[in-house]
């Protein structure tokens, strides 16, 4: 079948077997490549209108008792700097971020030991609960893994969203990119979350040595998992790591973007501005994502985790620097009822498959 037919199809939103995606991933031209794009974009506005999610980032501690190889602030690195905020000043930046416009507050750190803590753990509680009640706002909570009986905790806080990110759907490539880490756990953090009637986001990266075929997989995997947003991150190079870059890309991070669109119409997309700070963003949105993530306040002493100081402190990673240039792509942001109104015709209602 040619590239357009295929294009066609899904579009209409018929159901596409290996061979059609995998066509979708490797278009053969620029015009392909334009057409790709361009119905991608067609189908959020169908689903979407033109109007997009922001999220607030708050990585509260850069502490990691891993030592995953792409990531800057893996256990040892002298590279990363290290802090860990208070509860306070975890909601204080909140607050902030809510005043700015964001509509969910994103809380994420590495596999912190002191958080990880009986008493670390119950003021993460505590956060979560100030934030989603006192605060009002929707809550995603990053923490790595955790057993099930903490993400219920988590759950019952408040908080809306589990994020995991396994990376990979390939078992030995995971062995490599998380040392030491177990894949079926990491994968049933999804499973649990959505057992705990949260939802739920998946990502993978893209330069870490992955082929097209483990992107196939991938896709697969979130599509049967279910999860409500997924993401494609490109592997960003770090001081300090085993991991090199640019490693060859059988498929780019806007290519996945815009296949995960098509496959995948009404799920949530991030278009990361930890990749390529706010001069990233428009790619990324015309390639059909829909949701802008890693709003960073600045002067904060906030990082981020793929880039870590990028655009933060000259504040372009604020709502209004996005707000402008959404204008300029004839795109607005949502209102927070518009994104809370979502996120409750989303939530599971019960366990589902995993
Ligand atoms: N520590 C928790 C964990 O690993 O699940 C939460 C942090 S998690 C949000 C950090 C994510 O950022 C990773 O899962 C990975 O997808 C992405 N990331 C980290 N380092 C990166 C890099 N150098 N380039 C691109 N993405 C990166
Ligand atoms: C982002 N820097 O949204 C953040 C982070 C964690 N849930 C998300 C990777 O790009
Ligand atoms: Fe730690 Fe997360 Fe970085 Fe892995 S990706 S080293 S778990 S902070």
């Amino acid at each position: 079948m040619k590239f357009e037919d295929v294009l066609a199809k899904a579009e209409m939103e018929e159901k596409l077997d290996v061979s059609e995606v995998f066509k979708l991933l490797h278009p053969a031209s620029d015009d392909e490549r334009r057409l790709l794009f361009s119905a991608a974009r067609h189908v959020r506005e169908r689903e979407f209108g033109s109007r997009m999610f922001i999220y607030g980032f708050v990585y509260f501690s850069t502490f990691c008792q891993n030592a995953c190889s792409f990531c800057l602030y893996r256990h040892g690195n002298p590279h990363a700097t290290r802090y860990r905020k208070s509860p306070q000043d975890v909601s204080d930046t909140a607050a902030r971020l809510r005043d700015d416009g964001v509509h969910l507050i994103d809380l994420t750190m590495g596999e912190d030991p002191f958080y990880r803590s009986y008493e670390g753990f119950n003021s993460l509680l505590d956060v979560v609960n100030e934030v989603r009640n006192d605060l009002d706002m929707p809550v995603m909570i990053s923490p790595g893994t955790l057993p099930k009986s903490e993400i219920r905790m988590l759950s019952r806080a408040g908080a809306d969203w589990y994020a995991c990110y396994q990376e990979t759907h390939n078992t030995e490539l995971f062995k490599q990119l998380r040392p030491g880490q177990d894949y079926q756990v990491r994968l049933y953090q999804k499973k649990w979350a959505r057992e705990c009637r949260m939802l739920c986001e998946e990502g993978v990266m893209i330069g870490v040595g992955e082929d097209s075929q483990d992107l196939l997989v991938s896709l697969a995997e979130m599509s049967r998992i279910g999860t409500q947003q997924n993401r494609v991150m490109s592997f960003v190079p770090q001081a300090g790591i085993p991991l090199d870059g640019p490693a060859h890309r059988d498929v780019d991070e806007l290519t996945m973007i815009a296949v995960m669109r098509l496959i995948m119409p009404d799920r949530l997309i991030p278009a990361s501005l930890d990749v390529e700070g706010l001069d990233g963003l428009k790619p990324r949105l015309d390639a059909g994502a829909n949701v802008v993530t890693s709003i960073i306040p600045s002067g904060s002493g906030l990082a981020g985790v793929a880039q870590h100081e990028l655009d933060i402190d000259s504040d372009k990673r604020s709502v209004d620097a996005v707000r402008q240039r959404l204008g300029g792509m004839g795109l607005s942001l949502a209102s927070r009822s518009e994104y809370q109104n979502w996120i409750d015709d989303h939530r599971p209602s019960c366990a589902g498959e995993s």
